[in-house]
């Protein structure tokens, strides 16, 4: 069997950012942030990535983290739990709490390096899915989509869906990961990604001019 690229030595938890202004831990290493609507799957994603039972809490009650949970994993990166939005039923106040919060983290942090954005295979994406991974897109940060509870669905209704999410957020269906939290499915290609995107070198850097780099294969 393959090496696990993403081997767990230890995590520690180094606390919640509350508000856009509000405290957050000192930046010390890569930092690789967890989106997705409210009752995705994003806890129990996160759990089976770091091979933990519960270290984000999975609920029944969806909207439950409101706050930004930060985790250091080995010396390597620190993962970032961001809250999920836009639930229906919570009022119209809370639904744009978020915003600021999610918006003011991904634009203020100096070494985010990826995006885990996270899409339940069953249902199209929302307006607030597709503003984030427009305002994503925007920002340039490396962005990966994974499409959770891939259980729920036979292998054809399965890539049936993966197309139509593909094709309505404009990625490639190829770049779209396939996960289960039921069956560990998707696992080690999820955790192979986020390495890759933390070995990286910065995206805000200057990138290569056209020309001076090698040229692409095919191109
Ligand atoms: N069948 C199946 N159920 C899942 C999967 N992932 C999550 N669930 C279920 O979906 C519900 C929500 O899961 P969570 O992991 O708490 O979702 P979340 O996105 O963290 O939700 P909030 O933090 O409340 O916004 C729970 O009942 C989970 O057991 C999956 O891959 N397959
Ligand atoms: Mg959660």
């Amino acid at each position: 069997m393959a090496k696990d690229p993403l081997v767990i030595r230890h995590i520690d938890y180094l606390g919640p950012m509350a508000t856009a202004e509000g405290w957050r831990p000192e930046v010390t290493l890569p930092e690789i942030a967890f989106a997705g609507r409210s009752n995705v799957g994003k806890s129990s994603l996160i759990n089976k990535l770091t091979r933990r039972k519960a270290l984000a809490r999975v609920s029944k009650t969806p909207g439950r983290t409101r706050e930004i949970h930060f985790f250091r994993v080995n010396d390597d990166f620190v993962l970032v739990d961001l809250p999920g939005y836009g639930y229906a039923r919570i009022a119209k106040e809370r639904k744009a709490e978020w915003k600021p919060l999610i918006e003011g983290f991904l634009s203020q942090s100096p070494r985010l390096q990826g995006i885990v954005q996270l899409l339940d295979v069953r249902h199209d994406p929302t307006i607030d899915d597709l503003e984030m991974l427009e305002y994503l897109a925007e920002i340039g940060v490396p962005t990966l989509v994974v499409v959770t509870k891939v259980d729920k669905l036979n292998k054809s209704e399965r890539w049936k869906r993966i197309v139509a999410i593909a094709h309505q957020t404009g990625v490639d269906d190829d770049q779209v990961i396939p996960f289960s939290a039921e069956t560990g499915e998707g696992r080690d290609e999820l955790a192979e990604a986020v390495m890759q995107i933390v070995k990286m070198p910065d995206w805000r850097l200057p990138q290569p001019v056209e020309g001076e780099a090698e040229p692409e294969a095919g191109e």
